[in-house]
């Protein structure tokens, strides 16, 4: 009698994490799956608290801005504040940065074995955190540089996207969906809520190459460049044949929908906002890693997200990212 499984086996994400640095990172120690377990962890709290949200005091606004001048929501500090509870009593992260916090924390600058630097937008979307639509946690992991004097703690922080050793994000939405990369492909878990583990749901993600779907807050055309703005023309014409556009709001939702089905989110630069609203370092840059890792592309218009040096921790970008032939399509309006 065949006794093969003809159906898939149930993996946590910490297994798959093992699993795949055995094959590929023999030699590695497990710190860096301890210091995923610390990001799984606090999203699943936070996750929680989303579902909980409108039964316990939770909705609303803290009545403070945040460094970006944004109205900061009660969930974006309870989110910071898991994660930053979270990952700081790991022994191998040095440094943090959040979205909410002004400046890094910093934790062990000068302790060799806390060689990771974790970033991250605890809560992406807040905007929409009180009218129940699909928000999300963005994360991207550095490890320390090299041979950098004491004290000089943002030579670490500034590093271009792609020396990023991992990137993932969290969509708290009908469910709640994890999906990372450490560089060898995407791969996607689904929040098991009778267990309360991740559970493996799609393993080497691919975006498809093309899809017939934009999105870009369209209420800002005339503040776009020349070109996006042709772009726009194009994508609603016969010629096009049949574009539709979805825009939640959410970037993490945004760009979940575009690396399921294909096709392209831009957030452009504006007058007002010439560098665009979205961050460099916690949200482009996350993204485009797994982007890239799904087979698809991220630019800020004139380069390749991942290959930006960033100045400032804050600093924000414009981004257009998606399936390849998409983001291409976009710029050939834009520089024609
Ligand atoms: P946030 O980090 O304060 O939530 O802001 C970022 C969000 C993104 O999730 C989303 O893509 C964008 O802002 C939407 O901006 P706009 O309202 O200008 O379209
Ligand atoms: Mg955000």
């Amino acid at each position: 009698m065949d006794r093969s499984l003809a159906t898939p086996a149930i993996k946590t994400i910490q297994q798959h994490i093992l699993e795949r640095q055995r094959v590929h990172h023999p030699d590695a120690t497990g710190e860096f799956s301890w210091l995923l377990g610390a990001v799984t962890l606090a999203t699943k709290i936070i996750a929680d608290q989303v579902r909980r949200a409108g039964l316990v005091d939770v909705l609303g606004s803290t009545g403070d801005t945040n460094v970006q001048g944004e109205d900061v929501q009660k969930l974006d500090i309870i989110a910071n504040e898991t994660i930053a509870r979270s990952l700081g009593y790991r022994d191998n992260v040095g440094i943090m940065v959040s979205e909410e916090d002004d400046e890094p924390r910093i934790l062990k600058e000068l302790d060799a074995q806390a060689r990771y630097i974790v970033l991250f937008d605890p809560l992406d979307g807040s905007s929409n955190i009180d009218v129940n639509v699909s928000i999300g946690t963005i994360f991207s992991i550095l490890q320390r540089r090299e041979g950098v004097a004491a004290g000089k703690v943002m030579d670490h922080i500034l590093q271009p996207g792609y020396r990023q050793i991992a990137a993932g994000y969290v969509i708290y939405s009908s469910s709640t969906v994890m999906a990372y990369t450490t560089g060898d492909g995407v791969h996607m878990f689904t929040l098991d809520p009778a267990i309360g583990a991740y559970r493996l749901s799609r393993e080497g993600v691919v975006m498809p190459p093309v899809g017939k779907t934009y999105s870009i807050n369209e209420a800002y055309y005339s503040l776009f460049p020349g070109g996006v703005q042709k772009y726009l023309e194009w994508v609603k014409s016969d010629e096009a044949g049949g574009y539709g556009l979805r825009y939640i709001g959410s970037l993490v939702a945004d760009f979940h929908r575009t690396l399921l089905k294909g096709g392209v989110f831009l957030y452009p630069p504006t007058t007002n906002a010439p560098q665009g609203k979205l961050r460099l370092l916690y949200e482009a840059n996350p993204l485009a890693f797994i982007a890239e890792q799904a087979g698809g592309m991220a630019t800020d218009g004139r380069q390749r997200i991942l290959d930006k040096t960033p100045t400032a921790l804050h600093e924000r970008t414009p981004l257009v990212i998606g399936s390849k032939a998409e983001v291409d399509r976009v710029m050939s309006f834009w520089h024609a």
